[in-house]
């Protein structure tokens, strides 16, 4: 069996999220192949997530027991961007974007990159959210907080050296931890940003990551897409699509497995994590646009049982009642996954 990767518990838009995916490419290290990209929707994480985590924000990065998780004092779980970031570049560093050097001039230049990130993440962002997102903050004024986040824009700008970057005359992590914030600043309105006067060597400094590779890399495609991942504490039923197009307008889905219904056999016929693969290959491979459906056994109203199935003995859970609508967590179309070492969550 391949070795366990780490798993990359991720969001394409959170600008967290990107800063971290930014620093995982320039370490070298690529979906897939080093790591596990689990792309999660904030409004449904994963128990995984919230287990490993607590708190469950993105990005996280939990290792495997070989990759240093398993050794006595090492953390296992790198629960934040900026953690995420600094263990990616420990691993390798090519454009020594940590300024890792001994002597004076680099502790400087680390010393400016923490202050740049600390003001992002701390005054900066809070500006940006109130004036990116000004309806989750009532009786705040948009305006100002646009304006006391352009008069730290300004001062950014006014650092940035011929080169055109940040701290001394070459890329920084202080770039990549600030580049998806301003890039979310921008996108609140491009125009007004584009136009902003006193700002020109960060407005170039934004265009030309807008316009390289990096950014793009790590919003596109290999990044981007959920990936097709179970969790062990969830249940999957296979659905064919025109019967859960129909369940919708019903508002409940009544069908049991592939030609069934609930009626005729009494339950809804579900899968553990592990054993969602050999069901679809043993009753839905010819059968046609077939749909996952991602169930959170909380939000069910019947009794989940879990019985062998006649043939084989294998246990399965079995929901004895029509499955809410509302239990559903995820409809995707189903998608051969990586087998998972059989555990019940
Ligand atoms: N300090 C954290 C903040 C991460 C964060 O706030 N992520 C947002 C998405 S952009 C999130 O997960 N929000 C979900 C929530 O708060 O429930 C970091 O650096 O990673």
């Amino acid at each position: 069996m391949a070795a366990a990767l780490p798993i990359l518990y991720s969001f394409r838009r959170c600008p967290y999220a990107i800063r971290a995916r930014l620093a995982l490419t320039a370490a070298g290290l690529a979906p897939g192949v080093d790591l596990e990209l689990r792309e999660v929707h904030l409004g449904r994480k994963p128990p995984e997530l919230l287990e490993a985590a607590g708190a469950g924000t993105v990005p996280v990065l939990v290792l495997p027991p070989e990759a240093g998780g398993g050794v006595v004092g090492a953390k296992r779980v790198r629960p934040d961007s900026l953690a995420v970031m600094a263990w990616a570049l420990a691993r390798h560093d090519p454009a020594d974007l940590r300024r890792s050097g001994p002597g004076a001039g680099a502790a400087g230049e680390r010393a400016r990159i923490a202050a740049l990130i600390e003001q992002n993440d701390g005054p900066f962002k809070h500006h940006l959210d109130r004036f990116k997102y000004a309806s989750r903050h009532p009786g705040e004024d948009r305006l100002q907080h646009r304006g006391a986040a352009l008069e730290i824009l300004r001062a950014w700008s006014a650092q940035l050296g011929p080169g055109g970057w940040l701290v001394g005359g070459r890329p920084s992590v202080a770039d990549l931890a600030l580049l998806p914030f301003v890039r979310q600043f921008r996108l609140a309105d491009p125009e007004g940003f584009d136009r902003q006067e006193g700002l020109a060597p960060l407005q170039g400094w934004l265009q030309r990551f807008l316009q390289g590779g990096d950014l793009a890399a790590v919003l596109a495609e290999a990044w981007a897409p959920r990936r097709p991942w179970r969790s062990r504490c969830w249940l999957y039923h296979l659905a064919l699509a025109d019967e859960w197009r129909q369940a919708q307008a019903a508002g409940v889905y009544e069908r049991s497995t592939r030609g069934q219904s609930l009626q005729q056999v009494g339950f809804i016929h579900a899968s553990g994590a592990e054993q969602v693969e050999a069901t679809y290959g043993r009753f839905y491979a010819d059968a046609g646009e077939v749909l996952l459906l991602s169930i959170d056994p909380g939000r069910l109203t019947a009794p989940v049982r879990w019985e062998p199935a006649p043939d084989t003995g294998e246990m399965f859970p079995h929901i004895h009642g029509p499955l809410p609508l509302e239990a559903v967590l995820a409809v995707e179309p189903f998608r051969v996954s990586e087998p998972l070492a059989a555990s019940r969550c």
